[in-house]
């Protein structure tokens, strides 16, 4: 089965991330990995657009279906291997309802990142502002408290509660992203305890990106 998917995902990429680690935790490693260059362009190659117009990774295809958007190909994954490996969705409808209040809001927490890490690869030199980027970097800091007073509520050790599941697989990318780049564990101790406890899981060691060994800096003042 794994060996009729291909996964095309680039080195660092949050949203990439979340489907390698649902293809670990349904038993499917031995799907085509095949990781392509953001410097060389690779995400614009042929094979890429063919399956996905936007030029985006991760792109993924079972067979000949084509299945892009993360949170899609995650939720794909999940039902079509319901019985596979690790569940993912709780059965109880409430609790379900909240797993996917957490995964949805995950996408509002990777823009906010996102608009701080890459404000100067996405605005033009000229169109710079400083105080864009302060309120960007404050909107950021909000964002984080948010998750951080969630983790403080939650009975679980996980996003959503007891299990390990979808949110979490689409919310831990971009706080593992955030500590990676220097938030400050003292800051966000709940946070942290999560981001310790995650990390060690089979599915993310494997998967963890080569590239994040070196802790760096660009949020040690969040
Ligand atoms: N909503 C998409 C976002 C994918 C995305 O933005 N991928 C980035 C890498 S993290 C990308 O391919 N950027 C290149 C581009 O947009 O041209 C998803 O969740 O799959």
């Amino acid at each position: 089965m794994a060996q009729d998917m291909t996964l095309y995902w680039g080195e660092g990429s949050t949203p990439c991330w979340r489907v390698m680690i649902v293809l670990e935790e349904k038993g499917l490693s031995g799907y085509n990995s095949k990781c392509l260059s953001f410097m060389k362009m690779e995400h614009k190659s042929q094979a890429v657009m063919d399956i996905n117009p936007r030029g985006q990774l991760p792109s993924f295809k079972f067979g000949d279906k084509a299945i892009n958007e993360s949170c899609a190909a995650c939720m794909y994954l999940e039902c079509k291997f319901k019985e596979q490996g690790n569940p993912l969705t709780p059965s109880c409808c409430d609790e379900k309802a909240k797993m996917l209040q957490r995964l949805f809001e995950g996408n509002t927490l990777g823009q906010k990142l996102g608009d701080v890490i890459y404000y100067d690869w996405k605005v033009p030199e000229g169109e710079r502002h400083e105080s864009a980027k302060t309120r960007n970097r404050e909107a950021l800091r909000v964002e984080l408290k948010l998750w951080e007073g969630y983790m403080e509520k939650e009975t679980g050790p996980f996003i959503a509660g007891k299990s390990f599941s979808l949110a979490d697989v689409v919310v831990f990318p971009s706080i593992a992203y955030a500590f990676h780049l220097g938030l400050c564990p003292k800051r966000f101790p709940k946070l942290a305890e999560y981001h310790n406890l995650v990390k060690e899981r089979p599915s993310i060691k494997k998967t963890w990106f080569s590239s994040w060994k070196d802790k760096k800096d660009t949020l040690q003042d969040i």
